[in-house]
């Protein structure tokens, strides 16, 4: 990867436009820079992405499926490469990013080959007519995506869009353009036509971001971050009534009852509240606990907490990653301090980690587990991103849905119960786009993903990602009758 980053625009490197810093988050040291792309750089990018729509436009979908997947397989050659700027960009630990964030990369481009090409079609006859459908892609879509799983992220929008015929101009986050660039080498060293897929960095509102989804040439806009960012993104697209597609914030629920197995509930809510440091939007930071289990799962839950090891990303054994920026690290410590001054109860964490060594200017948090506040509480409403959640007591089913709903947001909720009613019927009472059962973010690519209220717009997801990022043309051609 070339440093200063540059953009790919055409299928070849650009190098245009004032560079920043990129950190590791880790030390907090600069690693690299990055080129920030302005409004010139952008329309250049759009122009590309124009220019290669009609012939990608016009290729059937199994060639283009076989785009997809060549680009999966590529990935699985690069596939140390995208695990070093994964990590240098985020801290992840290797093994995470080895058996997630990467793999899913390969997975998201060859799963939406394989949907997009089987897809079946279908006709309707009528008495003296047939009647039946094309999709058409969009054109060229705007994908912009944050920097908490920034490579699963990115592939998860890439694969269905490309494979539907649009061509795209990528924004990755600031804070993580390193696997993009990467995948912007494998798409030209596998001879993707240019303007395809172009990727340019920058910031977002005042930068690249805005003046990307802004862009006249710019046809729809695939969108995953904050619920605020999501906002302003309507706002700026509103006129020309742009397709937005938007993967939101959460402030995900877990509820815990009597008759759980309690080490699973333990275990999984461990992984819910902490993996990624937090940093995923489906991680819970809301429990609610029957009563009679609530001081044993609060207790086991913070043992769980402070058994995290915090390594060095490279060792297999590593858990707890820093968060994104000395900024987030902030936020979430803001947090902490704003729970501790409500009155909250910390058993297990509150504060940042001492390491001795230069990890002590990176931006790590402690996992932290807190009770004691209200359900009305900032800290119980607003989305943290951190590796912290509330726990609070529920006396019955009723109040725990009820508690459970209370909140601007709907991405994930996961029940941990041993009865199968109680599952079905509680998991259809919660009010939000994924529900998981004595689980957590347990995925098929085909089922539709995302979140109501502040959590979003649309659903991605096999055939949900495709009708997307395409539009349905419906063709009623009447038939002569009497001529057979
Ligand atoms: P963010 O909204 O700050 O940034 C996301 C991307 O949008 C970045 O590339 C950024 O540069 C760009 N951006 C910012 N302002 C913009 C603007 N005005 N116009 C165009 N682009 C703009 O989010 P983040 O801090 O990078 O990510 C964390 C957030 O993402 C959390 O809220 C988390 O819940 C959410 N998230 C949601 C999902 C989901 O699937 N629902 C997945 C991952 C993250
Ligand atoms: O697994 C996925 O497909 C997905 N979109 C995950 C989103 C995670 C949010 O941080």
């Amino acid at each position: 990867m070339p440093d200063p980053v540059t953009h790919f625009i055409g299928g070849v490197p650009v190098a245009l436009g004032p560079t920043f810093a990129a950190c590791d988050p880790v030390t907090g040291r600069e690693v690299r820079r990055v080129h920030e792309a302005d409004r010139s750089v952008v329309d250049r990018a759009v122009a590309a992405a124009r220019a290669a729509l009609p012939g990608w436009a016009a290729l059937p979908v199994a060639e283009r499926a076989a785009w997809t997947r060549r680009l999966g397989d590529a990935i699985e050659e690069r596939f140390e490469d995208l695990v070093a700027a994964e990590i240098a960009d985020t801290g992840k630990s290797i093994t995470q990013t080895r058996t997630l964030d990467i793999p899913r990369g390969a997975a998201n481009f060859r799963a939406f080959a394989e949907i997009a090409a089987q897809r079946p079609e279908s006709a309707f006859h009528l008495k003296d007519a047939l009647s039946y459908t094309v999709r058409r892609p969009l054109g060229v879509v705007a994908v912009i995506v944050p920097w908490n799983l920034p490579f699963l992220l990115a592939t998860w929008k890439l694969g269905p869009c490309l494979v539907a015929g649009n061509t795209v101009v990528a924004k990755p986050s600031e804070h993580t353009p390193g696997s993009l660039a990467v995948l912007a080498e494998i798409a030209a060293s596998i001879g993707l036509p240019p303007g395809v897929l172009n990727v340019v960095n920058g910031f977002g509102t005042g930068s690249t971001g805005q003046f990307l989804v802004e862009h006249p040439g710019v046809d729809a806009v695939t969108f995953t971050g904050e619920s605020r960012t999501g906002s302003a993104i309507m706002k700026a697209v509103a006129d020309r009534v742009k397709p937005v597609s938007f993967e939101l914030g959460g402030k995900n629920a877990g509820l815990v009852f009597a008759d759980a197995d309690l080490e699973a509930a333990v275990e999984g809510s461990v992984r819910s509240v902490f993996t990624n440091g937090g940093q995923v939007c489906l991680c819970t930071e809301r429990l609610y606990v029957e009563r009679p289990v609530f001081g044993e799962f609060v207790e086991r839950l913070a043992e769980g907490a402070r058994g995290l090891a915090f390594g060095r990303p490279q060792d297999e054994s590593t858990v707890m990653m820093p968060m994104i920026s000395a900024e987030h690290r902030d936020k979430v410590l803001s947090y902490y301090a704003l729970a501790k001054d409500e009155g909250a109860t910390i058993h297990a964490g509150g504060g940042t980690p001492r390491f001795g060594d230069e990890r002590d200017g990176g931006y790590y948090v402690e996992p932290t587990v807190l009770t004691g506040l209200p359900n009305g509480s900032r800290v119980n409403r607003e989305e943290i991103f951190g590796p912290v959640c509330h726990v609070a007591p529920f006396d019955s089913e009723a109040e725990a849905v009820g508690l459970a709903n209370d909140s601007e947001y709907g991405l994930a909720a996961t029940v941990w119960t041993s009865s199968l009613n109680r599952a079905h019927r509680v998991a259809r009472s919660l009010e939000a786009g994924l529900v998981w059962v004595n689980t957590w973010y347990l995925r098929d690519l085909r089922t539709p993903f995302g979140g109501v209220r502040l959590s979003g717009i649309g659903r991605e997801g096999g055939t949900h990602s495709l009708d997307f990022y395409s539009e349905p043309t419906t063709i009623t051609i009447k038939l002569e009758a009497g001529h057979g």
